[in-house]
């Protein structure tokens, strides 16, 4: 069986996942894969024990086991899930710009929203309320809104359901930026298509694996 290695943990504030392994989560779900979550401690992201690093040589999340093979970095798992198990719905197109676009869409989001952006506001959420830095998180949401939310509201006028036309990978990696600003409670009313464009990623199934609101004891596994 598929083992994803993750970080989540339950607070009062709603459950927490890594923004990244949850890209990958989300890509198990859409393709129907079996599979179950290993839980690391928030801990072993700063730390790095010796068995983490055997697995991936920057001790991040996510990476995963299949088979025996050890696969690291939400990316590349997500286009081996889809090039290994061809048999799931496809979640990547054919035609070769066409799949410029897919690949362009998500290394915005990797590295504008899930490096950049939005970290500053999530990381705070793993603290106490009275411990998180609101300077911060303020400017996590000042970056969203004068820089990435244009962005993702100017691509999605092309008028298309998703991100890049019909569902795809490159919607898994921006289903955690819906998953931060559910908790965030983000207002996002001067962004319309993104507002419509993230409650549609939500309303999905596979959202609830990875959904605040559920408990990290009732999505560790899928048969
Ligand atoms: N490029 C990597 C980034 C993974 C990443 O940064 N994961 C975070 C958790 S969401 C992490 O492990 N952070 C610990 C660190 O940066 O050392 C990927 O897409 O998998």
């Amino acid at each position: 069986m598929i083992v994803l290695y993750s970080t989540e943990r339950d607070y009062p504030w709603g459950t927490l996942r890594s923004t990244h392994a949850s890209k990958t989560k989300i890509v198990l779900e859409e393709k129907g894969l079996a599979y179950r979550v290993e839980n690391l401690s928030p801990g072993n992201l700063w730390k790095k024990p010796p068995e983490m690093l055997a697995k991936h040589p920057l001790g991040k999340v996510p990476y995963l086991e299949d088979d025996g093979l050890v696969i690291f970095d939400s990316t590349v798992i997500d286009e081996y899930l889809e090039e290994n198990y061809s048999s799931g719905p496809r979640l990547m197109p054919s035609d070769p710009v066409e799949r410029m676009r897919l690949r362009e869409a998500e290394q915005f989001a990797d590295e504008a929203l899930l490096g950049g952006s939005v970290p500053l506001i999530w990381m705070p959420y793993w603290s106490e309320p009275a411990k998180r830095d609101a300077a911060t998180m303020e400017r996590g949401r000042e970056m969203l809104r004068s820089r990435d939310l244009p962005f993702i509201e100017k691509t999605l006028g092309h008028g298309g359901r998703y991100i890049c036309g019909d569902y795809s990978l490159a919607d898994a990696a921006y289903t955690p930026l819906a998953m931060v600003l559910e908790v965030d409670q983000f207002d996002l009313s001067s962004f319309p298509l993104t507002a419509a464009y993230l409650q549609q990623l939500r309303e999905r199934t596979s959202y609830r694996a990875v959904s605040p609101k559920t408990k990290v004891a009732d999505a560790l596994s899928r048969a």
